[in-house]
């Protein structure tokens, strides 16, 4: 744990832009995709411990959103979403994972920003989760909004945007807080459970998973602020646009798939379709596939093994499920939400 005190050394090393203590990238030009059906398997970077997004289930698999969008490579690549391994990566290391190639992409609640796209040497793909950042407090602390928490000690993580968004957010107010900073998320939350901080900040989505997995998660209030604006989106190295591509386009495919009433259960009525962007998304003309270095089959596949964006949605953060997230900004744009697949055309 890194007191409040010591955290003027930490914060000349970019951690208040949440950037991890890194800054540069090493420039490697090989060819993702290549070193990926090589070597059999995608390598992704995920969370280690965030219940709806990534976490490791009874038995042992993984399992969440974030695993989801790797899984969704992986069918476009080799047409099984499970041939993937997944690296859990902490928050203050994940972006030196992607530089150095540990991993080939980094599917884990990050949030795209200026800096991080700018400094880095690495890209962001399309956002997959629009997010803001919140507060949570138990409730027997009897607050109802941001703005009384004077003198609270707050529980956050290194390397994310959140300590800089509490200092945009409290410092215009004039709100004195301490920020209690953790190495990793296991003591991040464990320390709030045991009241050692008075409250708890992260992306909204991830209070809802910090909650789930409170002995008592009625104990626990989120407050009303959203503090910041955090596009959650998967991160790979920056010189490879073929790669990013790839990314890109299996994120747009289950967009793209809810956009057109395509699901998992009903894509092989669609290879009928008479749509003829259905059938480019299909691969039932055209090559759209080849376009990518993949089989044309490769966004059939990926709805085929997952669904389409709702599909994934709901079965990992939605309603019924133990963080009952409804989708709020995460809808389609035909919904009156941010989400938009460029035409398949
Ligand atoms: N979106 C923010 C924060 C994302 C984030 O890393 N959240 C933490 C909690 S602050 C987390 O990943 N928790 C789960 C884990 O570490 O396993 C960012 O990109 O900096």
């Amino acid at each position: 744990m890194v007191k409040a005190r010591s955290l003027t050394r930490w914060l000349a090393f970019g951690f208040v832009a949440g950037l991890g203590f890194v800054s540069a990238a090493p420039a490697s030009a090989q060819a993702t995709l290549d070193t990926v059906k090589k070597r059999g398997k995608i390598l992704c970077g995920v969370s280690p411990v965030a219940p709806g997004f990534s976490y490791a289930d009874d038995k042992g698999v993984r399992r969440g959103f974030d695993v989801d969008i790797c899984r969704a490579v992986s069918a476009a690549v080799f047409g099984e979403p499970d041939k993937v391994e997944y690296v859990p990566l902490n928050t203050n290391v994940r972006f030196q994972a992607v530089q150095s190639g540990e991993v080939d992409i980094l599917s884990r609640q990050n949030t795209w920003s200026f800096s991080r796209d700018n400094s880095l040497g690495l890209d962001f793909g399309p956002v997959v989760f629009y997010d803001g950042q919140g507060l949570m407090v138990p409730k027997k602390l009897n607050v109802s909004s941001a703005s009384e928490l004077a003198n609270a000690a707050i529980c956050l993580l290194p390397g994310t945007t959140t300590l800089q968004n509490l200092e945009d957010f409290f410092r215009p107010k004039n709100i004195k807080y301490e920020p209690v900073v953790f190495e990793n998320s296991d003591e991040w939350r464990n320390a709030f459970f045991s009241g050692r901080c008075d409250a708890i900040t992260t992306d909204r989505s991830d209070l809802a998973s910090v909650r789930a997995i409170a002995s008592d998660p009625d104990a626990y209030v989120v407050l009303p602020e959203t503090v910041s604006k955090e596009p959650l989106a998967p991160t790979i190295r920056q010189n490879d646009p073929n790669w990013r591509k790839i990314v890109d386009w299996s994120v747009y495919a289950l967009i793209a798939a809810e956009e057109k009433g395509i699901t998992q259960a009903n894509v092989d009525s669609h290879l009928k379709s008479e749509d003829p962007e259905i059938q480019r998304l299909l691969g039932v003309n055209g090559d759209f596939g080849k376009m990518l270095g993949l089989d044309n089959k490769w966004s059939y596949n990926i709805i085929k093994s997952l669904g389409n964006y709702v599909e994934v949605f709901d079965r990992n953060l939605g309603p019924k499920t133990r963080l009952g997230l409804t989708r709020g900004p995460n809808k389609l744009w035909t919904e009156g939400g941010l989400l938009y697949a460029p035409p398949f055309r």
